[in-house]
């Protein structure tokens, strides 16, 4: 054989047993989630006849000629029995894109469809497109509303001026995508905006984030929420904030919804990020909450504290110490699948029910925005511990 097949031989191989590989539950849980022990999707898990050029006489020493950098915030859905995300894959250039990638299990076996979407642009084209979040509407289209990046025209001279705003489309097979007008504000940005599966009265209603930069949301922020007619020519007149930024919390610096929400008897189940400044940089955890089942708009409870903190090798990666999600799925058991990034570099899960969630969200002290209260809620969960200390010893 010649090199040239050794290497091919062994590429081809190392991605097969890499795709083949069965993920397991880590050994220790909260009780509220369990974490999977391999990420389910990295920048190797794309096929490698997207980034080599495989035939020996156009690529004799079998360069990687279009690297992958890496695979993460992938919004997700389940349909026919499968799992699908719709993966940010970042190249080497730094552009992103979207592409499939489907498994039986959702926990592992995730294996990307022959080529990414091709997604449409608009009159004003798009340099970067990424964090696409899947909303299954009432009105029967899958949509996928995601961030569209643009050079901030307004500041000539800043090379890394951007502008962020948010991108419609939608589809019913996830190859052939319709491409709408963005969704118009009147937000400075838009960044991590959500369409609401259900109409709200007759109209579409999304979680927008409503932002004055393109990092800092400025006077803006908080998880917003506002109405539109018509989701061919999305215009939201006026944006309510649903769920506040707030000092000395994991929201302190700016927080952002998730995927869309899950729907429960009690109420909307919600994922979301939550920002810190430290000294060392952003940090990102993921939080839930809940909220009215007739008014979406409305926060019924508000568990303190993070849901999901980077852990372990998750702390580590592009943009370090985040967690990120924009994707969950409730299968017909009642099983919820958390999708979440880390660090943007690659993607895991978390498995949980409704009944977790929904046990989660109404048991969790929300935050006393004072230590003095923290202390107090601690002290009652002891005192109550203690008292049936013969139960537990
Ligand atoms: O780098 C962390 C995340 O930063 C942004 O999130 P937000 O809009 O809340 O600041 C996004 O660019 C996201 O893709 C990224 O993971």
């Amino acid at each position: 054989m010649s090199h040239f097949e050794v290497r091919l031989k062994a590429l081809l191989q190392d991605h097969e047993a890499l795709i083949r590989k069965k993920n397991t539950p880590t050994a220790a849980s909260n009780g509220i989630y369990q974490r999977w022990q391999n990420p389910i999707l990295t920048a190797d898990h794309t096929p490698v006849f997207w980034r080599y050029d495989l035939n020996a006489a156009t690529n004799p020493f079998l360069m990687e000629r279009l690297g992958v950098n890496a695979t993460f915030n992938s919004g997700a859905i389940y349909r026919d029995g499968k799992y699908l995300l719709v993966v940010r894959v970042e190249g080497h250039d730094r552009k992103s894109f979207f592409a499939v990638a489907e498994s039986t299990t959702g926990v592992d076996g995730f294996r990307f469809w022959d080529y990414p979407i091709t997604m449409p642009e608009t009159e004003h084209p798009d340099t970067n497109v990424y964090d696409m979040r899947l909303t299954e509407h009432e009105d029967g289209y899958i949509y996928g509303l995601f961030c569209t990046e643009r050079k901030d025209l307004t500041r000539p001279d800043d090379t890394s001026a951007a502008e962020a705003q948010c991108g419609i489309a939608r589809t019913r097979d996830f190859v052939e995508w319709e491409r709408l007008p963005d969704l118009i504000t009147y937000s400075g940005q838009q960044r991590n905006v959500v369409l609401h599966p259900d109409f709200i009265d007759g109209q579409y209603a999304f979680y927008t984030r409503p932002q004055d930069g393109f990092i800092s949301v400025g006077t803006g922020g908080g998880i917003g929420w506002g109405l539109a007619e018509d989701v061919t020519r999305a215009e939201i007149k006026t944006e309510v904030i649903v769920d506040s930024k707030q000092y000395h919390t994991i929201k302190e610096v700016k927080n952002g919804q998730g995927p869309a929400p899950l729907k429960t008897p009690e109420g909307w189940l919600h994922l979301a990020h939550g920002v810190r400044n430290t000294a060392a940089g952003l940090r990102y955890v993921l939080y839930v909450f809940m909220t009215d089942l007739h008014e979406p708009w409305v926060v019924t409870y508000s568990p303190g504290g993070h849901f999901i903190a980077p852990q372990g090798d998750e702390r580590v990666g592009d943009v370090s110490n985040v967690v990120f999600s924009n994707g969950w799925i409730l299968n017909e058991h009642g099983e919820v699948f958390i999708y979440y990034a880390s660090s943007d570099t690659r993607m895991h899960v978390a498995t949980t029910s409704v009944e977790q969630l929904l046990d989660y969200v109404k048991n969790t002290p929300a935050d006393g925005l004072r230590s003095a209260a923290s202390v107090q809620v601690r002290n009652d969960l002891i005192r109550r511990n203690l008292e049936i200390r013969h139960q537990w010893q």
